[in-house]
This record gives C-alpha cells, sequence and structure tokens, in this order.
C-alpha cells in the first residue's frame, strides 16, 4: 500500500508542441516490491509495466507526460539548448507565459524558458528574447515585455544588450522609422536600432511602487532577420553598483569604451533624436579622464568620430555652441571643458565643450588628437536633431577610448 501512496500517477500538460509525451519512469521499483494483488493490477492496462525509457524520449504529437514519480526541483537559471541561460520552469509553469522554450533542464524534467512577446517579469536577471529565438525573427509588429519591480526598494533598471540587431535607421536622415527599441515608463530614453550588441542602458524606475516599465521592439517595413536577447538587471537604491542620477549610460573603471548606438565604422549610421547622458565613474584618486577615438581598422581615414559633415570626405574638427560653419548647432559631443593634451600655456585655460564635425580635437583641426577634461563627475551629452541630408552624409558616431588620469599627474 505504501507503494501506492509513494508512487502517484501525475499528468502534467505540456506547453511547447516541441516537448514530448513519452512515459518517463524513474525509479520504478521492480514488480516484487508490491503485493500479489498489486502486482496484478500494476500489470494489466492501463497500469501495465512499460519498457525503460531514456531522456530525451523522441517527439510524439500527443499533449499529455504520465509520471509515476513527483519530481520537484527549484526554478534556477538553466542553460538553453543554444548556450543562452534561462529560467528552468515545468510544462505547466510555462504554459501561458509569453517566451520560448531553449531546451531542458532539471535532468530533462524541466523546459528552460526565455520571456518574449507579452510577458511580464518581476524577476531580476530575466533575459528578453525576440520569439523564436535563438532562431532569427523576420516579421512585422510589437513585441513587448512588462517589468515590474521585484522589490519596491528597486529604483533603476540596467539593460545589457547581448544581441541586439533590428532594421537599421533610414539612409537619408538617420532616424529610427523601420525598426526601434523603445523604453516607456521611466525617464525619458531615446528610440535607438540597427546593431548594438555589447551596449546598455540604465532605465531610472523612480521610488517606490511607481508604473512598470515596458521594453518595446517594433518591426516593420521590408524583410529583416532579427535578434535580440536583452538582459533586464533591476537594481535596488541602497546599492553602490547603482548608475549615477542621470545616465543613460554608466561605465566604471579606470580605462574603457564608450560607443554611440548603432556605431560600426564600415556601415552603422549615427542616430537621430538621441539625446543622453555617459558617465564614468570617478575612481578613487583619479582627477581627470582623457578621450581619444578608437583605432579604425576598416577605412583609410577614421571614422570613429564623424558627427557632422559628409564623412565621405575628410571633415575637420568642428567646436563650440554657435551657428557658425564651425560650430555644433545641431550634432554634438558635449565633453565639460574639453582641452586638447600637450596645448601649449597659456592656451590651455582655453576649452570648449561640444565637440562636432568629423574630426575629434577640442581645437579646429584636421589632425584627431586626445582630449582632457577634469570636470566633475565625469560625464559627457551626445545630442543629435531629426536631420542629416544634405549637409551631413554618412556619419558612423563615435568610438572613444576613455582613460582616467591621476590626481598626482599635474591633474586637479
Ligand atoms: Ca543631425
Amino acid at each position: 500500500m505504501m507503494s501506492l501512496y509513494v508512487y502517484l500517477l501525475v499528468i502534467v500538460s505540456l506547453c511547447a508542441a516541441e516537448t514530448s509525451d513519452k512515459s518517463v519512469f524513474q525509479g520504478v521499483p521492480s514488480d516484487n516490491s508490491f503485493p500479489k494483488w498489486s502486482r496484478r493490477i500494476l500489470n494489466s492496462p492501463p497500469f501495465k509495466k512499460p519498457e525503460r525509457k531514456f531522456w530525451p524520449p523522441t517527439q510524439k504529437e500527443s499533449r499529455f507526460l504520465s509520471l509515476f514519480t513527483v519530481i520537484t526541483f527549484p526554478n534556477g537559471d538553466c542553460a538553453g539548448a543554444s548556450g543562452d541561460n534561462g529560467t528552468c520552469l515545468t510544462a505547466r509553469e510555462c504554459s501561458g507565459k509569453g517566451g520560448s522554450v531553449n531546451g531542458y533542464c532539471a535532468n530533462g524534467f524541466g523546459l528552460c524558458f526565455m520571456k518574449s512577446c507579452g510577458a511580464t517579469t518581476s524577476e531580476n536577471g530575466t533575459y528578453f528574447v525576440n520569439s523564436g529565438y535563438p532562431a532569427v525573427f523576420d516579421g512585422t509588429g510589437s513585441c513587448e515585455l512588462t517589468v515590474v519591480k521585484s522589490d519596491p526598494d528597486v529604483c533603476q533598471i540596467r539593460l545589457d544588450f547581448v544581441r541586439f540587431a533590428i532594421a537599421g535607421p533610414d539612409q537619408t536622415n538617420h532616424v529610427c522609422n523601420q525598426d526601434q527599441f523603445i523604453v516607456s515608463g521611466g525617464n525619458p530614453v531615446p528610440g535607438i536600432c540597427g546593431v548594438n550588441q555589447g551596449g546598455h542602458m540604465y532605465i531610472d524606475a523612480g521610488v517606490g511602487t511607481t508604473n512598470p516599465v515596458k521594453l518595446t521592439f517594433v518591426t516593420s517595413g521590408t524583410s529583416f532577420e532579427r535578434l535580440w536577447k536583452v538582459k533586464v538587471t533591476q537594481i535596488p537604491c541602497s546599492t553602490i553598483y547603482k548608475a549615477e542620477e542621470g545616465c543613460l549610460q554608466y561605465y566604471t573603471g579606470v580605462s574603457g569604451q564608450l560607443r554611440s548606438f548603432n556605431y560600426d565604422p564600415a556601415s552603422g549610421l549615427q542616430l537621430s533624436n538621441q539625446d543622453y547622458g555617459i558617465c564614468i565613474r570617478m575612481e578613487r584618486n583619479f582627477c581627470g579622464i582623457q578621450y581619444s577615438v578608437c583605432p579604425d581598422t576598416v577605412n583609410n581615414r577614421s571614422r570613429a568620430f564623424t558627427l557632422s559633415g559628409n564623412s565621405n570626405n575628410p571633415v575637420n574638427s568642428m567646436i563650440g555652441s554657435g551657428a557658425g560653419p564651425n560650430n555644433c548647432a545641431n550634432d554634438w559631443l558635449l565633453v565639460p571643458c574639453a582641452a586638447n593634451v600637450g596645448r601649449i600655456q597659456p592656451a590651455q585655460a582655453l576649452c570648449t565643450d561640444r565637440i562636432c564635425g568629423g574630426t575629434f580635437s577640442a581645437d579646429l583641426s584636421m589632425q584627431s588628437t586626445t582630449v582632457l577634461s577634469t570636470v566633475k563627475p565625469f560625464r559627457l551629452w551626445f545630442h543629435t536633431d531629426n536631420v542629416e541630408a544634405p549637409v551631413d552624409i554618412d556619419n558612423r558616431g563615435f568610438c572613444l577610448n576613455y582613460v582616467q588620469q591621476p590626481c598626482t599627474n599635474n591633474v586637479m
């Protein structure tokens, strides 16, 4: 009798067609462990002893899975079939949730599940993927993930673009009018498109219980093989790794690399309608920060800083906020009180804020230089309007390497 209580018949409905219906008998006792009367029952239909099977079983179309044991496992991280992390859920748990099943977990009893269109998450560390991930999505529509605070103390949400390839902006004015990634419900965030793998954003979720933050991929227009996987990390207000206020991007470390969205020296186009802050945490005993353009191994003349002008031709740096031909009235990177390193005194006392054009320098120049800023905290601001052609052609945006400067290095 004990065995009959212990080995319960459980029917579990499956949520994904790719899962199997094959019966799984783990630890089924031998016939001799049952009393004679129960052996007769077990050997007659519907309890005829099955042959042992190994997971994963073969595919079938039935939607039921019979178990003679009750299986429990924690809903922890799992490695999906594509090598991506997901959350391990039972078939019943993943039923009805918007998402993508990405292989098995818990010795085959769970499904490795990733959130997708229409899902809501209140978990820290969720991955938001395109429909059908890890396959590409070539369709149109709107795919939205609703992010609810996992705790009232959460006040920021960090998005890491592990995979991010959607259609880029239009060729004329660089506006994201085909595909776009939109964040709503938090602080204003510029819409972005194109390729942004490796990029990140911090979203201000406000204090206390506020409206959920919604992450939306809008896809439209021509055929395009889209792929995205966004890690959503919830950051409590009290943590030391929280970003400073007003920073869409936040970098830590003595050195690093900053890129505008959709930057690619070969074919990426600077995005229009951008307006956001980029912050670098001041590390201990560092008083200044130097910026220089990243190497451009693709083009004969570096396009690593091309914000305005026709970058198919050499374009000098432009500085300042006036409306003249060498000023930055429309698109600019703001580097507070920027001055070229090595500039001869007393001109070093002079500095500029806005830099644009096709060469990175704090002076009007055709030669890229290293630029120093000692304004604290370390912050840049990037702004673009909604017009490019006919004056501004094929600009890539920027890629800058930064290195913080120690206070002992004559930097105040
Ligand atoms: Ca512009």
